[in-house]
């Protein structure tokens, strides 16, 4: 037996047991296996665009070139993509000896179950044939909303206007109504299309649905992913009647019970015993968010740590006892402690947009994009750059880019700095414009949320985490050292370790503290963080930070005018 606890707990993992944790994102689904000493035993990817083409996805999700703002994916695909995964992890690792699985999956997209799913294709899965053809008949909408849709403005505004306003439906239940938060999506489809929502008998969202393929049956929402939803109170961590209500008639059978994320969804199901030989044994335990599971991953249990992801999406997050609603951000239950929330602010220019400035101004090469980043100066002569190639979130604003250049950048007074609007940059500017704006706005908007800025670490993950110059300009803006792990896909690690942590927890019949999956450990397994940059060395550092402190100012004060702009 290894020990899990180190810190006094009796609970051990089995010598011999493997953890595997998934990660369905928007791009792609990951794996990663861990021992029982919390080694990685194996890592492994399906990409959605590439591996599974036939979808005819890109970047994932499905653009309807008939309704703006509508984005969807299929179902299928994910499942498809879980059947793909597995047969190649079958080779890697030894899943006869895994006793838990777990998962991690993009937050607030939906699945419609068909009436009757259960019966017809989930509880009836033969492991001769594969999935996705097994499944092709159990869905109510071939097509999941996702986390990038941005069509249910109206929708929105009702919900919140049921709910006694913005600021209130966000005290209630952790956010106030943005158009990714599932709630309004289902009341989108409730009223667009009624025939979807009547042949519905379960809505999942993308982390439940995986699980539900994992147990053969329903599996439940988990109470943190459920906070993105708009229908459950973020304190007593249940459905609100009145958030139900104003959402969509007879919705709460159609959702189900919620489940706290170390709870067990069931044994895996036999197709996955007799298909991938996993032992009958296995636990399912509750699938999250990619933002909570991310976090488990990180082992973030200090306030004064920051997280800052950047993947599909750009998320920034940290851990509060008291967390105070607000219009930006978005309060979830710690997926891996009842006592304390996250709290989470996305953007959704992240790394698609970095992409398409590198193409069109860096030979669509991360080489030459770091090169004109080294080339450039910090502040970058004051060119602030705005770029949504995507309806933003955060803040929220239609897809455009828009160029500024600060004058008397050499002031210290935030009256001093004036600014004009200009129509391009050289090239090396607006790769260093993109940059650098993303993460003036997320320190801005950070400190708006009460996130800890400066915090005493930022601890960066994500797949642009992985460049170093990126990591540099981060640390520069922020006025902190930046931390990274072994590796980039927290998410799908964090998944691994909370299916130890479910496992512990099954075995003791209560919940253990999830430091006793790894304490101990944190410096030699696969979690140990590494210094990536340094801060605070030298005076350079601190007049830098001054510099950049005004600019944040300044760039929440242009987007505040370009709010006004596209509001009038
Ligand atoms: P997801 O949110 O789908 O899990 P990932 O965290 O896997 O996304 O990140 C994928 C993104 O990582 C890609 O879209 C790519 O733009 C970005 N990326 C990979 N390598 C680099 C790099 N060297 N510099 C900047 N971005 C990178
Ligand atoms: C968080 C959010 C995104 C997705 C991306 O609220 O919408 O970060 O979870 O996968």
């Amino acid at each position: 037996m290894s020990d899990a606890g180190g810190g006094g707990c009796s609970v051990r993992l089995p010598d011999d047991s493997l953890f595997v944790g998934l990660d369905c994102s928007t791009q792609s689904l990951k794996a990663t296996v861990l021992d029982a000493g919390l080694a990685i035993v194996a890592t492994d990817s399906v990409h959605f665009d590439s591996d599974l083409p036939h979808y005819g996805t890109h970047g994932g999700v499905l653009r309807d070139p008939t309704e703006r703002g509508r984005i969807v994916s299929p179902p299928l695909m994910w499942a498809e993509a879980l059947d793909l995964l597995l047969s190649k992890l079958r080779s890697r690792a030894d899943l006869r000896r895994v006793a838990a699985v777990s998962g991690s999956a993009q937050q607030h997209g939906s699945v419609y179950w068909a009436k009757g799913a259960v019966t017809a294709a989930l509880a009836a899965l033969d492991p001769t044939r594969s999935l996705a053809p097994q499944l092709a008949g159990a869905f109510a909408a071939p097509e999941s909303p996702v986390w990038m849709d941005s069509s249910t403005a109206a929708q929105c505004r009702e919900v919140e206007a049921a709910m006694g306003g913005p600021l209130r439906l966000a005290a209630l239940t952790g956010c106030r109504a943005h158009e990714r938060c599932t709630g309004p999506q289902i009341r989108k489809m409730w009223q667009t299309r009624p025939q979807v929502y009547d042949a519905t008998e379960r809505v999942s969202l993308v982390s439940s649905f995986m699980a539900s393929l994992l147990v053969g049956g329903y599996a439940c929402i988990d109470q943190t992913d459920g906070a993105g939803m708009n229908i459950m109170d973020i304190n007593k961590r249940q459905l609100r009647e009145d958030a139900l209500q104003a959402t969509a008639p007879k919705l709460e059978g159609r959702i189900g019970k919620l489940a706290p994320a170390h709870a067990v969804a069931g044994k895996i199901a036999p197709y996955f015993v007799q298909r991938f030989q996993f032992a009958s044994s296995c636990l399912v335990i509750q699938w999250s968010g990619d933002n909570p599971n991310s976090l488990a991953g990180l082992t973030l249990s200090n306030p004064g740590d920051l997280a800052i992801s950047l993947g599909t999406s750009d998320t920034v997050f940290g851990i509060t006892d008291s967390p105070e609603p607000t219009l930006e951000g978005n309060i979830l239950p710690n997926p891996v402690d009842p006592k304390t929330y996250m709290v989470l602010l996305c953007y959704k220019n992240g790394s698609l947009t970095r992409e398409d400035l590198r193409d069109r101004y860096a030979e669509r090469s991360w080489d030459t994009f770091n090169r004109l980043l080294e080339e450039t100066a910090p502040l970058n002569g004051g060119k602030l750059g705005f770029y949504y190639k995507e309806h933003e979130i955060l803040p929220p604003l239609p897809v455009g880019f828009h160029r500024y250049v600060v004058k008397n950048m050499t002031n210290i007074s935030l009256d001093e700095l004036v600014e004009e609007e200009v129509d391009k940059f050289e090239p090396p500017s607006e790769v260093r414009a993109v940059i650098e704006g993303q993460f003036l706005s997320m320190r801005g908007h950070a400190e708006k949320c009460g996130l800890p800025v400066p915090p005493k670490r930022i601890i960066a993950t994500g797949g642009a985490s992985s460049n170093p110059i990126i990591l540099k300009i981060m640390a520069s803006i922020f006025g902190s050292p930046v931390y990274t792990s072994q590796r980039s896909d927290s998410a799908s690690l964090g998944a691994a370790l909370r299916a130890a942590h479910g496992w512990l927890c099954n075995q003791e019949d209560e919940f253990v503290p999830f430091s006793y999956v790894y304490s101990g450990r944190l410096d030699t397994s696969a979690l140990s963080m590494q210094l990536a940059v340094p801060f605070g060395n030298c005076n350079e550092d601190t007049e830098l930070l001054n510099k950049y402190t005004l600019l944040v100012k300044k760039r929440l004060e242009i987007e505040q005018k370009l709010i006004e702009r596209f509001s009038r």
